[in-house]
């Protein structure tokens, strides 16, 4: 843990941004003994945390100035890149845990290199009641060195995991894990609105629906990842041609239950096409190798 002269064992850490996620951040960075200097754009957010023992600060480039580690949470990238704009970066490590993209985390890092700043880009992997829990973690790239140094302070947050020098690698990772996320959820809202459509409440189908998702996740995800990554898709489980024969039977049901089916028929089409494109006896893993080359 990189020290001060007056205590060896705390760092100071400037935390730009005091939304929900921030303040969580600026709490756990307080709880761990740190000294934390705080900014928000709106100031009253601050007393909550000053009560808590952190120091605020009145602008943006005083709480630049109040530390070498200055970790940035805000709404989005071009929120961080109008912040800073003001702030002298030279001789600081910059961690912007701000959710965005791949390449919006290469231009900022481009930027704060300019400035004399080491970059460091994070992706949170938690809601702000999970920081500084063992479920927590967020996943960093960018400036190694910087990474090396600082890992111990990070560790405030929960766990921590390098992912590469590229400065958008997390924001990919954590991007693909939100993407998870969301097609899972696509999965649970689609399902809880058909049971509804008949009756059934969905705290009543919330645990079967816990149990067989928790299933297909821990039996499904291992197989498609060994198909993709050997190229061998042929399938012994569930091919593609029964897929696309049983998933009109869920789009015809939708609309007999007055159940939109927007959220699907992308899904429907994807699997008509491998069919079209003679991969029928395939597994779902085919279905990544057909998304990567629409892509490319
Ligand atoms: N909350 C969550 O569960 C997720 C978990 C994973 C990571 N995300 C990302 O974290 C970023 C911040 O999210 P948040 O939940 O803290 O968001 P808010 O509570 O809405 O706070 C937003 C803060 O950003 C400040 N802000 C917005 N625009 C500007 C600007 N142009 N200049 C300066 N500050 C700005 C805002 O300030 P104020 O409105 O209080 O004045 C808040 O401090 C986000 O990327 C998530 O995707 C959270």
């Amino acid at each position: 843990m990189p020290s001060t002269s007056e205590n060896p064992q705390v760092s100071h850490v400037s935390v730009l941004g005091l939304g929900m996620m921030g303040a969580a951040l600026a709490a756990a960075l307080l709880r761990a003994g740190h000294s934390v200097t705080v900014w928000n754009r709106t100031a009253a957010k601050t007393g909550p945390l000053v009560v808590q023992g952190a120091l605020p600060a009145a602008t943006v480039a005083d709480a630049v100035a109040a530390s070498p580690l200055v970790i940035v949470c805000l709404t989005t990238n071009d929120d961080v890149r109008e912040a800073l704009a003001p702030a002298d970066l030279s001789g600081t490590v910059l961690v912007n845990l701000t959710n965005g993209t791949p390449a919006q985390a290469r231009d900022i890092a481009a930027y704060a290199r300019k400035q004399g700043a080491r970059y460091l880009d994070g992706g949170i992997m938690a809601v702000p009641q999970m920081i500084a829990s063992p479920a927590a973690y967020v996943l960093y790239s960018g400036d190694e060195q910087a990474y090396e140094t600082h890992q111990p302070v990070l560790a405030a947050f929960g766990g921590t995991k390098w992912v590469g020098t590229d400065p958008g690698r997390a924001a990919l990772h954590d991007l693909a894990l939100l993407t998870g996320m969301y097609g899972m959820l696509i999965g649970v809202t689609q399902a809880l609105a058909l049971v509804r459509s008949a009756g059934v409440t969905a705290s009543d189908f919330a645990g079967p629906l816990h149990a067989w998702v928790s299933a297909m996740l821990d039996g499904v995800v291992p197989g498609i990842a060994e198909a993709v990554d050997s190229g061998q898709h042929l399938t012994d489980v569930s091919s593609l041609a029964v897929n696309q024969a049983a998933f009109p039977n869920l789009m015809a049901t939708y609309g007999e239950q007055g159940v939109s089916t927007e959220l699907f028929e992308p899904f429907q089409r994807l699997l008509d096409r491998s069919i079209a494109e003679g991969h029928s006896a395939d597994g779902l893993s085919r279905l990544v190798e057909l998304l990567a080359a629409s892509g490319a």
